[in-house]
């Protein structure tokens, strides 16, 4: 009932961060452009192998003199991997505390961005991804979100070598997305999803640069990852030099980020001697503190670029970008916050009710001291830690559960925000059929 709202909206109410004025609106009017980099983790950013750079494109974005990017940014998915990424993105909710949310409640109400940029600003929107349709329900769920096209593998040749077994290679997703990104009215707001990064990390040889040569750890998979970041990252490149010949590039933000870890915990202690840390102390906050991955928003042109420690997360884009965009978030309800807001919380909120701080992460049922990288026995924690631990709890478990509330009882319905009109699925058709 519309009265179960009430406590959803004093929570949104007294967690408002307001825009930071040196921010607000510098992108207004320009293209969006959100890269989905594919389990791609923050640990790759300038990682060298064999004294070799694995992704020096997105290395010279991330330290680009146009790139805000943020060095403490974690993925916080569950169950539902890249449609949970997809819908704190989109919508600044939680994903479900198991199962997806995109599969299981794809016709509730939602006031997404691609429909936010699209009344209030006048967008056109789009999705480009190289598998099918249905797959985490997208081809029903994107209707809901408000996106007005979707352009999935039926509409590129993705025969043979062409794909691999998450759908077409990306490169070929870049370069064969153009004829249709060229028809999109302009603003555009669209999301490419990329795939080639996928577990478990395949890649045709002669797709492989003969030029860079992978770990030689006993773990296959770890080898094969770094394989395809390096391909992920001449894709981008590819990209960018096509969006800067067709003067894309001066008229467009670029967001890009990675949706969630690739390597498995399991994997970590192999990965540790790569990326230079000791695996023989390996332990669970080192795990939690590889959930990081990359967040950068390219704004060309602007000389805004350095590198930004905020902590925050998934779940925190929404109103940054709409912070950027010009678009006042006061009147939605959204759990994140803007990370370039001097009134960003810097409390990281994993869908298991983990949390991270800037000094202090709890995981595994412990709290831990992230620069000592020890665990604080309960027993000797000094009372006022104590405290702030239980606090940081309630405030954790209460997020989360107002945000499942609003999804199980679908409690947009009941919100009209200004001039947001409901969205009608029915009104979308992407011209394909579900498979
Ligand atoms: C498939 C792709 C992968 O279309 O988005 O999803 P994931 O397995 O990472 O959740
Ligand atoms: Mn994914």
């Amino acid at each position: 009932k519309p009265s179960d709202l009430n406590q959803v909206q004093t929570f949104i109410k007294s967690h408002y961060a307001k825009p930071n004025k040196k921010y607000y609106g510098i992108a207004k009017g320009k293209n969006v452009i959100i890269i989905h980099l594919e389990s791609f983790q923050q640990f790759g950013i300038d990682q060298k192998i064999n004294g070799q750079e694995v992704t020096p494109f997105l290395n010279s974005l991330y330290h680009g003199q146009d790139t805000i990017s943020f060095s403490n940014f974690f993925h916080e998915v569950g169950q539902g991997k890249t449609s949970d990424a997809e819908n704190m993105l989109e919508t600044s909710t939680f994903g479900l505390p198991s199962g997806s949310l995109f599969t299981k409640y794809s016709s509730n109400t939602f006031e997404a961005m691609p429909a936010i940029v699209n009344q209030r600003l006048g967008y056109s929107t789009a999705v480009f991804h190289g598998n099918t349709a249905s797959f985490w329900n997208r081809n029903v769920m994107y209707k809901s979100l408000g996106y007005q096209h979707f352009f999935d593998a039926s509409f590129y040749d993705v025969s043979g070598q062409k794909s691999e077994s998450w759908g077409l290679k990306d490169k070929l997703l870049f370069k064969d997305s153009i004829p249709y990104l060229e028809k999109l009215q302009q603003p555009f707001y669209v999301k490419y999803l990329t795939v080639t990064n996928h577990y478990p990390f395949a890649l045709d040889t002669v797709d492989q640069d003969p030029n860079f040569k992978t770990t030689s750890t006993d773990d296959p998979i770890i080898n094969n990852y770094f394989v395809t970041n390096h391909y992920l990252d001449q894709s981008i490149k590819e990209f960018y030099t096509y969006l800067a010949k067709a003067g894309l590039l001066k008229n467009s933000i670029i967001v890009l980020y990675g949706d969630h870890f690739g390597i498995s915990n399991s994997e970590n202690k192999t990965l540790a001697s790569v990326i230079g840390k000791d695996p023989t102390t390996w332990n669970a906050n080192d795990d939690a503190q590889l959930q990081r991955v990359p967040f950068m928003i390219d704004i060309p042109g602007s000389k805004l670029g350095h590198i930004d420690p905020t902590y925050g997360g998934e779940i925190d884009v929404l109103p940054t970008l709409e912070h950027l965009l010009g678009i006042s978030t006061k009147r939605y309800i959204q759990f994140g916050q803007d990370l370039l807001s001097k009134q960003h919380k810097q409390l990281v909120i994993f869908r298991n009710q983990d949390f991270v701080t800037p000094k202090y992460t709890y995981t595994a049922g412990k709290l831990w001291n992230n620069q000592t990288d020890q665990a604080i026995d309960s027993s000797t924690m000094l009372k006022s830690l104590a405290d702030k631990l239980s606090k940081w709890q309630k405030e954790v478990s209460n997020e989360l559960n107002l945000s499942d509330e609003l999804t199980y009882k679908d409690l947009l319905r009941f919100y009209k925000p200004k001039d947001f009109k409901t969205i009608n699925p029915k009104n979308y058709d992407y011209g394909v059929v579900a498979t």
